[in-house]
């Protein structure tokens, strides 16, 4: 049968009608269906040792056309809707985006367990399947308002599959319910994605937007991810989260152990369990109890979970590293807590001099998530050449000193299925038709660079992006109501919204460029700021900054002197199927962190690998990236890390000194509390960020503000000459290579994980 016809069979079947007239909703389910039913058929990755990837995130996007690519089969599927007069892209629109995660961490994973597939390795994400994600954003009267982003009311990639296990709390316990969703890889394997949910979850007690009451613990559970913890209540509440995952997840993995006929103590031959961030560090605990209550000696149970945990650090912002109240962890879980006291003992007899320093409870009373991983995992990996170092040398310098064996760096990469495939099948189409398309499995480009030259190559490339920037003016027009011109350059920031990474830096050049405009200074062509980011709901300077920029899109696109030069928009509920859209279409990526702050990034590899010029720090991967392009191909600025590192340790940076010392930054933050703003936004909001700023500014925008507006302004102009930026374009596409995803997994593989590749 042809896939036509096996469509319309599944049509028949529902009585749907044909592919011509059925509604897009019906449709969409029956190439769910069909394609549902051939990953059902592809063989399970199966080995001698498995990787369980526990993490509080994972986040995956839209599956059917992911998993077209996979199966293989997506040009034939296109071709017969094509027939029908219909497109994957009318049905993709009514498939809900999983609700599973907030950032990089999360899309992090999505792509390793892609690539872990894709290689052969048998590996399972685990994590938990929340009803409502971070939550769903709305922008109201300028502001970001926060709602349940419901997604499973629809029919999705989800299964029940019958496994459930009770998770220990004090005076309760709970039935975990374990959900599955196939993670298919390009060519013959499949994993899954492994979520637990709580069988008594109820997403009915959430009332006015995110609302709900934080000890209704049985049925808030599951519901959000990164609940509210700025009191006590909700603090409690995330320990209890984090708990009903990993002691979930350590049954799990214990059952299986125990299933395929193993001893407790062989665990280390044939489990790995990766540990993304400090959210899932409570497993080390859990499992230490599981293999006690299996008649195992503490000392032996320590060794074996030692031998089995890896940890991978994603940020070093001290505010992000978890640290809990021994508090709230002796009422949530007191069961862990002699454990946990008994782990730190070890580690101060072990280090008495400098026990103060790298002990797990410290003198506050508080458990250090990351110090316990560190003393009992095997591996303690960063995400970046830039950041490891940082750990290393810094910010767990005393750690490196005692297990320099332990610490590892792994540049973080992304799918270039997804990335350039799904998202780019321009570009995709382009690359492959001048070097053909192993790039699908090795990821080399490099033979790009040898068009650098190339007069005619250098313009069809040009010609894709415009068509891609003609396809994101259509899709904004219909989705955000607002008209940008496809001859401005795109200028695009998407990512969460953090000081750190000062989309306000972003903000006061459009003040700058607003005001340049107004005074008769018109840019060669115009320019389009794009922005996408959700702020923690209790995050008020991030929530503000938000505000600012959406009054500054309120004033600049009704300006008729401005609006015709620039363009400001925010859009609304910034998510992967935004950034599908987005990236293929930018020209200018931002990836503008201050220097030190941003572990690695993984948005300026996604924008790189779809020809956008990065405007950057050296920061994160941004450093790694520039290495590889040449700084003649990336737009750098600001001051480097070992600078911004002693800035922060002799206390020496004060925004008022650049305040007050140059009267242009004068003007651009009294801007953000002018008559023209306050007048369309709220006064109370836009003064916290100006007071920040001249205050505070902890993350130090002002210091590089200046050299920011230099670079971009260099960058508009190199712009115009269109052939040289298309040489840049091709070249930071040529360079690519090293982001995939396929490469960093197998890196982990190599060195941390040592799974054998399964023949597919
Ligand atoms: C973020 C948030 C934000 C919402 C409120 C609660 C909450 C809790 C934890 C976190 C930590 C997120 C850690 C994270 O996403 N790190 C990012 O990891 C990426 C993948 O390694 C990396 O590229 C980014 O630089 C890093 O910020």
């Amino acid at each position: 049968m042809t896939i036509s016809e096996k469509l319309q069979a599944i049509l028949d079947e529902a009585g749907a009608g044909t592919i011509e007239q059925a509604e897009g909703r019906a449709l969409y389910e029956a190439l769910l269906r069909l394609t549902a039913g051939l990953l059902d058929g592809r063989p399970r990755l199966r080995g001698e040792k498995r990787l369980y990837y526990v993490s509080a995130e994972f986040l995956i996007g839209k599956l059917l056309s992911n998993n077209l690519i996979n199966l293989g089969i997506r040009g034939e599927v296109e071709e017969a809707l094509r027939k029908a007069g219909r497109s994957l892209a009318e049905i993709e629109e009514y498939e809900p985006e999983p609700a599973l995660g907030n950032g990089g961490l999360g899309r992090l994973a999505a792509c390793y367990l892609d690539s872990a597939a894709t290689l052969g390795l048998p590996c399972d994400g685990v994590g938990l399947c929340y009803h409502y994600g971070l939550f769903r954003q709305r922008f109201e009267e300028l502001k970001q308002r926060e709602y349940p982003d419901v997604w499973r009311d629809r029919p999705g990639w989800l299964r029940e599959t019958g496994v459930r296990f009770s998770v220990p709390f004090p005076d309760f316990s709970l039935e975990a319910v374990l959900y599955e969703l196939p993670v298919s890889g390009y060519g013959g394997g499949c994993g899954a994605l492994r979520l637990f949910d709580a069988a008594t979850a109820d997403g009915s007690i959430v009332k006015d937007g995110i609302g709900f009451d934080k000890a209704d613990i049985a049925r808030n559970i599951t519901l959000f991810l990164y609940p509210d913890d700025s009191d006590e209540a909700g603090r409690l509440l995330r320990v209890y989260q984090q708990y009903f995952m990993v002691s979930a997840a350590a049954q799990l993995i214990l059952k299986e152990l125990k299933d395929a006929g193993y001893s407790p103590e062989s665990l280390p031959a044939h489990a790995v369990i990766q540990i993304n961030d400090t959210h899932p560090s409570l497993i080390i605990p859990e499992l230490i109890r599981l293999l006690m209550t299996e008649g195992m000696e503490i000392g032996d149970a320590i060794e074996v979970v030692s031998e089995t945990c890896a940890y991978t650090n994603h940020t070093i912002l001290a505010e992000a590293l978890e640290k809990w109240p021994v508090d709230s962890l002796e009422k949530a879980v007191p069961h862990l807590m002699p454990i946990i006291r008994e782990l730190d003992a070890r580690v101060q007899a072990a280090s008495p001099e400098i026990a103060g320093k790298i002990a797990i409870i410290d003198g506050n009373d508080l458990v250090h998530m990351a110090r316990m991983d560190i003393h009992y995992g095997f591996s303690v990996n960063g995400v970046a050449a830039l950041h490891t170092r940082i750990l290393e040398e810094t910010e767990l310098a005393d750690f490196y000193a005692l297990y320099p064996e332990k610490f590892n760096n792994k540049t973080n990469g992304i799918t270039f299925r997804r990335w350039l495939m799904q998202a780019n099948p321009r570009l995709s189409d382009f690359i492959t038709g001048l070097i053909g398309d192993g790039w699908k499995r090795d990821g080399n480009f490099e033979k790009l660079a040898d068009f650098a030259e190339d007069r005619a190559v250098l313009e069809r490339l040009l010609a894709v992006k415009a068509e891609n920037k003609r396809e994101l003016a259509v899709y904004l027009a219909e989705k955000a109501g607002v008209e940008v011109s496809p001859d401005s350059i795109y200028d695009i920031q998407i990512k969460r919204m953090h000081q750190y990474k000062r989309q306000q830096m972003n903000a006061l050049w459009v003040i700058w460029k607003y005001l340049e405009i107004k005074a008769g200074r018109l840019p060669k062509r115009p320019v389009t700021v794009l922005f996408g980011a959700k702020a923690a709901p209790a995050y008020t300077l991030a929530k503000d900054t938000i505000h600012l920029i959406l009054c500054l899109q309120k004033l600049i696109n009704g300006d008729p002197d401005v609006s015709p030069w620039l363009k400001v928009v925010m859009v609304e509920n910034y998510n992967v199927t935004w950034a599908e859209k987005l990236i293929p279409a930018c020209d200018i990526s931002e990836q503008i962190s201050l220097a030190s702050k941003e572990a690695s990034g993984t948005g300026n590899m996604k924008f790189m690998l779809n020809g956008a010029v990065t405007l950057g720090t050296l920061d994160g991967a941004n450093v790694e990236i520039s290495e590889l392009v040449g700084e003649e191909n990336i737009f750098l600025f600001g001051k480097k890390s070992e600078e911004v590192i002693r800035l922060y340790a002799t206390e020496g940076y004060r925004s008022a000194d650049f305040y007050d010392g140059d009267p242009e930054i004068e003007r651009l933050v009294d801007f953000v509390i002018s008559k023209q703003l306050i007048r369309i936004g709220d006064p109370e909001n836009l003064a916290r960020v100006y007071k920040d700023l001249v205050c505070k500014d902890w993350f130090m925008t002002l210091l590089d503000l200046r050299e920011y507006i230099e670079v971009k302004e260099r960058m508009l102009d190199a712009y115009e000459d269109r052939l040289h930026w298309a040489k840049m374009a091709l070249l930071n596409i040529a360079h690519a290579g090293f982001f995939s995803s396929d490469r960093a997994v197998a890196q982990y593989n190599e060195e941390i994980w040592h799974l054998t590749p399964q023949k597919l």
